[in-house]
């Protein structure tokens, strides 16, 4: 009797052991300050991993909320429309916004899931591309249409007091298609869900109680990040 006991009690020992010791595994992936394998395996070969002191999370592999997927931009047959209430309605081509001045940022994007990645954004800034259709006096409001049929709205204001920019590159690469290919949206300072992707007409507009496809549902139209949460 007494023998079994022992041996059982050997044998809970080994597994409470070996139980201890894949937890204290698991737990040090979890450390902030260690980049998990999967983390380490979507950064892309040419992508930068630090920006003055400051880790980036890889461009690619976000978890995918998009309305209908990871879209597909045929770059040859794409144009990008400023419409709406403007001097004159242009058509631009991937190359001419590129073509524009280029401006680099550092900034983290929130969604309302509580996720976050901070990425070095490249890109051209919205108001020199509004201004080559010239917005009339009367627009406040920018809506921004995306290849999914997704739009959402931000004030005018807002886009020339933060100087957004429309990217094209992240961490140094090319944008990746799952964020937004051939452009997004870096609505500073705003939620996830104003970081339109696959831009393909940004709007000019009047009606500031616009509400796009997430607003609509209910999400708020200010999308402030909570001072919280900035980091
Ligand atoms: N075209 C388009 N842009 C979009 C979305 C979308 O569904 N379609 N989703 C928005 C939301 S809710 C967030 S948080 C960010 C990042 O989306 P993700 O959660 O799918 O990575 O993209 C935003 N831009
Ligand atoms: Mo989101």
């Amino acid at each position: 009797m007494k023998r079994v006991f022992c041996l059982t009690t050997l044998l809970l020992s080994v597994l409470l052991l070996v139980s201890c010791n894949s937890g204290s595994r698991e737990n040090a992936s979890e450390d902030v300050d260690v980049i998990s394998k999967a983390t380490e395996n979507r950064f892309s070969e040419l992508e930068i991993r630090d920006y003055k002191g400051t880790k980036l999370d890889p461009s690619a592999g976000l978890r995918d909320n998009s309305i209908k997927g990871i879209q597909t931009v045929d770059i040859n047959s794409y144009i990008l429309k400023v419409s709406g209430l403007v001097k004159s309605t242009v058509s631009l081509s991937y190359d001419d916004v590129l073509s524009l001045a280029a401006y680099e940022k550092l900034i983290t994007l929130h969604c309302v899931e509580g996720w976050d990645a901070t990425v070095l954004w490249k890109g051209a800034m919205l108001k020199d591309i509004i201004d080559l259709a010239g917005a009339d006096e009367k627009a406040d409001t920018v809506i921004f249409h995306c290849i999914d049929g997704y739009t959402t709205s931000i004030p005018l204001q807002d886009i020339i007091d933060k100087k957004m920019i429309l990217a094209y590159s992240s961490n140094r690469i090319t944008l990746p298609p799952s964020l937004g290919y051939p452009f997004i949206v870096v609505a500073e300072d705003k939620l996830g869900y104003k970081w339109a992707r696959w831009v393909i007409e940004i709007e000019l507009s009047d009606n500031s109680k616009y509400k796009g496809y997430w607003e609509s549902r209910g999400y708020d139209n200010e999308a402030d990040v909570p001072d919280s949460e900035k980091k």
